[in-house]
Formats: C-alpha cells, structure tokens, sequence
C-alpha cells in the first residue's frame, strides 16, 4: 500500500460546494497524471445504498458501508475521493476508525448554512423550510462543524481556484510525485 492511495474526505453541508471541489481537485490529479475514484451521493445512493433513507441511523449506516469501501479501494490502490454531508462528529470518527488514519484526510467545506439555503441549487432547501422534505441537515438535522478538520475551505471568503490549489498542494505533500 503506497502513498498514493488514500481517502480525501469532503463533508459540509447539501451545496457546499463539496462535489464542485472535489471535481475540480480530481481534474487538476488528473493532469498530473494521478488517478483517482470519486464517491458520492450520486453512485452510492442510487445503487448500494438504495435502502438507506436520512434517519440517524441510517446515514450512519451509509457512512459505514462507504467508509468500508473507501477502504478495499485503498488496498487495491486507488486514491479515493468522497464527498458526502457526514453530518456527525462520531460518525466522521468511525469513518477514520474504519480507513485508518494515516489514509484519511479530511477536508471541510465550510460554508453557513444562509449561503448555501441562499443558492439553493437542487431547491432542496425550499422543500424543506415547507416540510416536502423531513431530516434535512441544517434545518431539522444537524450538522456539526469538524473540529480539527486537516483542511479548510470558507467557499464564502475564498477565491475557489485557490482553495483548489492549496488541497492539490497538501494532496502532494502525501503523494509519491
Ligand atoms: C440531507 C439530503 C436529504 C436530507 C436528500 N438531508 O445536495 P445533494 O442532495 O445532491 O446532496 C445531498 C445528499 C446527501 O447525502 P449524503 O449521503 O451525503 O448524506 S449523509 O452523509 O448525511 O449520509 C442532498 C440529498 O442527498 N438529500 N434528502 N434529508 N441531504
């Protein structure tokens, strides 16, 4: 298991800006020849976990099962990229349990909550506010801000090429190139 494999944790709120980033983070991998494998709501939900809803328990359950995959593509070597709300402090914790935390870096999309109900890109947020959508994270679900995340983007203050360039900088810290 070479450095080249490990799990880069995104976790914020619903339209942080989470995928946006992590997309952007894997093009610019991409160009420096630097394969990864992207996980997140869109190829997990829909398939493996199709039975899991937005209880407590099941997003622990998720989280659970995407961490325990995370983990099988870092032995087969892959550089995994996921992008997931994981809303909970010990929930975050089991997932670093699970990958080991020498493999895990994880990395906070920081932006507040009147940001992201203000773009409201999948309208989810409106649904919510009208009760069409229960447990939603940040209005009736919590979200609980990392602690000690080891990176931080304020998408509200910063210019996102230059976050992008920062997590690259820090991926290459680990990265045998
Ligand atoms: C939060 C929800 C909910 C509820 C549906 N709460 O912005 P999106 O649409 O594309 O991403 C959100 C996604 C969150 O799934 P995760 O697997 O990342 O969540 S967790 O880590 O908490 O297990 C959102 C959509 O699913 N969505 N209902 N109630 N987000």
């Amino acid at each position: 298991n070479g450095h080249n494999s490990f799990v880069v944790w995104f976790t914020g709120l619903s339209g942080s800006g989470k995928s946006t980033i992590a997309n952007q983070v894997e093009n610019e991998l991409f160009k420096k020849g630097i394969k990864t494998f992207s996980l997140d709501g869109d190829n997990i939900r829909k398939g493996l976990n199709n039975n899991l809803g937005f209880s407590a328990a099941d997003r622990q359950e998720n989280l659970r099962r995407i961490a325990e995959i995370s983990k099988l593509f870092v032995e087969s070597g892959s550089l995994v990229i996921a992008s997931f709300i994981s809303p909970l402090e010990k929930d975050r914790e089991m997932i670093k349990e699970i990958i080991g935390k020498d493999d895990f870096i994880e990395v906070f999309i920081k932006t507040s909550l009147e940001e992201c109900e203000r773009r409201d890109i999948k309208g989810l947020y409106k649904k919510a506010r009208a009760g069409e959508i229960k447990n939603f994270t940040g209005i009736d679900a919590p979200y609980e801000n990392p602690i000690n995340p080891d990176l931080e983007v304020e998408t509200e203050k910063e210019n996102l090429e230059d976050a992008i360039k920062r997590i690259v900088l820090r991926l290459e810290d680990k990265l045998e190139i």
